[in-house]
């Protein structure tokens, strides 16, 4: 690292003395600081290093955090009740009044104020906090339904875009400049098993059944912020908020509160569904957005929880066919071992599906 974190946290706007910085949370993509200050009164600083690999234009993708982050807080403005300065990302201007500083070595940084007194977690423990989940997506969703959605930027195009995802996979096979693709013969098997259902959602959304929204896009559990009293506080990591289909976050929100085990659990027999945390993050989920759903919506979201791990298998494949280039690995054939528990996820959900389809069902029947 050529450069030192306090003196790229001195080109923001912050108050205090720095007292500590340390490296945060556990995520694959950017690199995340808390900037401690001295002063028990002033709250702390959240310091981002954005992989500028993977998101192309950063000062777009700032654009969008900002106007999302101003839309939330003038709708939480107009809910009694609320306090949108614990309850929205706040972003941290540089001092020349920018939303992200550049270094020499061209990295892009930015800031937030730090969420005192929150946690976000890796694994959900109890129904309680699965359940507080489903409440601050769906609310998410319908405090942004009323976002002009051409004012945002894709950040990356076609994220969730399965037939984009296969044709990656296509040409990293085809290329396989790793020659790692004799390892992979399997996996590539059971995707190529699947692509029919798994382009279903995309093929109603093309035949312009399904409502697009202005989704999340990475509704990772651990994207939440939980209060002492473990109520939801903050949805946060704003950087892929595009439009898309709630099936998506309802998708990629179950792939991580449904697995007793870790993204890249190694012994797929640990890989099992909690099927009360489902339940629970999915009634949490209808309190806020039954307003909003339509029932093509509702029939989606079932076949979100079947695509996400689906679609996250295929984007860690090609990455270890690629040779590691995009997620952060911690050794040497990590991808693949995603890979691997991700369909292993996978088909425990497919074995459960009518189960699981019972709960949804019965659920929506009880919002109609
Ligand atoms: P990544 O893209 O790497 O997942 P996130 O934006 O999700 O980065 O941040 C990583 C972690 O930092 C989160 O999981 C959460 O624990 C913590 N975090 C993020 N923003 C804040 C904040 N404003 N206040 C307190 N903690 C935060
Ligand atoms: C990445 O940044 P993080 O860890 O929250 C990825 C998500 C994946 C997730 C898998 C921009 O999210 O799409 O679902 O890893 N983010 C990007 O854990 O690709
Ligand atoms: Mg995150």
């Amino acid at each position: 690292m050529s450069y030192s974190i306090s003196e790229i946290a001195t080109h923001f706007s912050i108050r205090g003395e720095i007292e500590a910085i340390v490296p945060f949370g556990s995520g694959h993509i950017n690199d995340t600081f808390h900037i401690k200050v001295t002063d028990p009164d002033l709250p702390g600083y959240l310091l981002q290093r954005v992989n500028h690999y993977v998101f192309e234009n950063v000062p777009a993708l700032m654009n969008n955090v900002q106007l999302v982050t101003d839309h939330l807080k003038k709708k939480l403005d107009e809910t009694p009740g609320s306090n949108p300065e614990n309850e929205v990302l706040t972003i941290v201007k540089t001092k020349g009044n920018q939303l992200f500083f550049r270094d020499a070595d061209s990295n892009y940084w930015r800031m937030f104020l730090f969420l005192k007194d929150t946690k976000s977690y890796d694994h959900v423990l109890t129904e309680k906090q699965a359940c507080e989940g489903g409440k601050a997506f769906g609310k998410f969703q319908l405090l942004l339904a009323d976002l002009d959605a051409t004012l945002l930027a894709e950040t990356i195009p076609g994220f969730h875009n399965i037939a984009m995802r296969l044709g990656k996979l296509n040409k990293a096979v085809l290329a396989d400049s790793k020659d790692r693709v004799k390892e992979v013969l399997p996996e590539l098997r059971f995707i190529t098993e699947r692509v029919e259902k798994m382009t279903s959602i995309l093929n109603l959304g093309e035949e312009g059944k399904l409502p697009l929204r202005i989704i999340h896009n990475d509704t990772k559990f651990n994207n939440i912020l939980l209060d002492k009293h473990d109520h939801a506080q903050c949805v946060i990591d704003l950087d892929t908020v595009m439009p898309g289909y709630v099936a998506y976050d309802f998708g990629d929100a179950i792939r991580t509160i449904i697995n007793t085990a870790s993204e890249d659990e190694p012994d797929l027999s640990k890989i099992n569904l909690n099927m009360p945390l489902f339940k629970a993050y999915a009634e949490g989920y209808f309190k806020s957005a039954h307003a909003f759903l339509t029932d093509i919506e509702v029939e989606t979201l079932l076949i979100g929880v079947l695509l996400i791990p689906y679609m996250q298998g295929v984007r860690f494949l090609t990455d270890y066919i690629e040779g590691d280039v995009y997620y952060k690995t911690h050794f040497a054939g990590h991808n693949l071992q995603r890979t691997r528990a991700q369909f292993q996820l996978l088909r425990m959900l497919e074995e459960q599906y009518a189960i699981l389809d019972q709960v949804i069902r019965e659920i929506s029947v009880t919002y109609k």
